[in-house]
């Protein structure tokens, strides 16, 4: 039988080159240099991976694992079964209560005061069956919704009102089909001091499901990016729906429901995203940009599995790496979620993947992977050798294509100036890849005027003929980092 979850991984960027993971900094420098050794480092195009044939369950069931006590809580046994590959979801029941972690802090109270004013983005929507979306009487996948803006307290009054005009107390979860309904969403709390008590609170979760940590990846972007390193606040009244995706490069999600109600959850395993992404082409939305919500009918058809549950207050539910997902409110409730990447080959390989999809659709990664891969090296960090090989291949790819854009602008005759990392993060102006080292600027003699970053791609596309290029690492430096990242043996 086809056992779900267990694909190669088919990131071009971490396929072993033919210089070995363990040759230094040194090594690769000479192989980059002489053109007769290039050949050791190649990397074919990305294609995606076929989805797996139809399982023989198309509705598998989900785990719950129930945490008795912290210990369980706290165990490298939950943190093992949770990152497992073959396990696209897991719920965690019991945990925070058992640690001690007073969800209290993000009750729609609480935090209406602590920052009765912060700006929360409101989504307009419909009540609905969570099996299907309907637009003016027919089923399409297409699911926006309008948005603004409000003060916490504004929506906070609407939903407090809702929910004595629904008596849910007695039933907190209560849906009626058809009404219109306003979800407060991505309430951002990034802000250390303004959300100090909370974010400490959170400070007691194992460390795995920390949203910052030395042991995620997603700390090593050295700035804050809403929603991906910090934590988001989502406040709901039953029928509010975030619509399906993948989180920003396969990272995984957790997700806490505070409560009262439930919330419903529906998602697929990783493996199934090609044949959801034809889905999507054939209902006419675009996979990573459109907001859309599937019909059920036509996924189980396809031979899409798809796994349905409900997270009650309290439970945590962990989307493994790049789990589709789409959620659905039962009832009243809040829920705080924020995203991580371990630091494991299955998982680096998976975020590295989608950033080579990301740059083939042009779609912006928020987390600038080569940032990331670079900061970790240069901390130094001791890693297993699985985990050490991906990400030493990625650095090797990483110097040798700054070498090769070196030695074509030199070549062109083109300017480069030397300028220090500032980690800012850059992005292309046209096409939105991540810049890291090289910025490929107009350079119009007037220095006042802004100057915005392309990338060579985008800069050699364009009718514009006198660019300079702003360099911010040499071929050097970047060996030096290479040289810091350790083999655990
Ligand atoms: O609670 C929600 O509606 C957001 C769910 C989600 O997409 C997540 O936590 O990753
Ligand atoms: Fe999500
Ligand atoms: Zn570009």
């Amino acid at each position: 039988m086809y056992e779900t979850n267990q694909r190669e991984t088919c990131s071009q960027l971490t396929q072993p080159t033919e210089i070995p993971a363990e040759a230094d900094g040194n090594y690769v420098v000479e192989v980059i240099k002489n053109n007769r050794k290039k050949h050791l480092i190649k990397t074919n195009l990305y294609r995606p991976h076929k989805s797996p044939p139809k399982p023989e369950n198309l509705f598998p069931k989900v785990p719950v694992i129930v945490c008795n006590t912290a210990e369980e809580f706290y165990s490298q046994d939950l943190k093992n079964f949770c990152m497992h590959p073959k396990n696209p979801v897991s719920i965690i029941r019991g945990g925070c209560k058992a640690a001690g972690i007073n969800l209290e802090y993000f009750t729609t109270r609480s935090m209406v005061k602590r920052a009765p004013n912060a700006p929360i983005e409101i989504r307009k929507q419909t009540v609905q069956s969570p099996d299907f979306n309907v637009n003016n009487g027919k089923v399409i996948w297409l699911c926006s919704s309008p948005r603004e803006w409000k003060p916490l307290r504004t929506y906070a009054l609407y939903q407090s009102r809702l929910f004595r005009e629904k008596n849910a107390h007695e039933n907190p979860n209560v849906i009626t089909y058809g009404e219109d309904l306003d979800f407060g969403t991505n309430l951002d709390l990034s802000d250390e001091k303004l959300w100090k008590a909370e974010l400490e609170e959170l400070g007691k979760l194992p460390y795995w499901i920390q949203y910052k940590h030395e042991k995620n990846l997603l700390s090593y972007v050295g700035q804050p990016v809403l929603g991906v390193n910090t934590v988001q606040a989502y406040i709901k009244v039953p029928g509010s729906r975030t619509p399906g995706h993948q989180e920003n490069l396969c990272t995984c999600a957790v997700n806490i429901n505070i409560g009262p109600g439930d919330t419903s959850w529906l998602s697929t395993p990783e493996e199934y995203w090609p044949a959801l992404d034809e889905l999507c082409k054939k209902n006419r939305v675009n996979y990573l940009e459109d907001p859309w919500w599937p019909a059920i009918d036509e996924l189980i058809d396809a031979g899409i599995p798809v796994h349905r549950y409900i997270q009650r207050p309290g439970d945590i539910v962990f989307l493994n790496a790049g789990t589709p997902h789409w959620v659905q409110a039962d009832g009243f409730c809040n829920n705080i979620a924020w995203n991580c990447l371990p630091m494991q080959k299955f998982h680096f390989d998976v975020a590295v993947e989608r950033y080579e999809l990301n740059l083939q659709r042009k779609f912006q990664s928020l987390v600038p992977m080569e940032r990331v891969t670079w900061n970790l090296a240069a901390a130094g960090l001791e890693l297993d050798f699985e985990m050490f090989a991906s990400v030493r291949y990625f650095l090797q790819r990483s110097m040798f294509t700054l070498a090769n854009s070196v030695k074509f602008i030199k070549s062109k005759g083109i300017k480069i100036i030397q300028q220090a990392d500032d980690q800012q993060l850059r992005f292309c102006e046209d096409c939105d890849c991540e810049l890291y080292t090289l910025l490929w600027i107009k350079d119009s003699g007037n220095s006042d005027e802004v100057s915005v970053p392309y990338c060579k791609d985008c800069a050699e596309s364009k009718e514009y003929q006198s660019w300079v290029v702003v360099q911010q690492y040499t071929v050097r430096k970047l060996q030096i980092m290479y040289d810091k990242l350790k083999l655990k043996w």
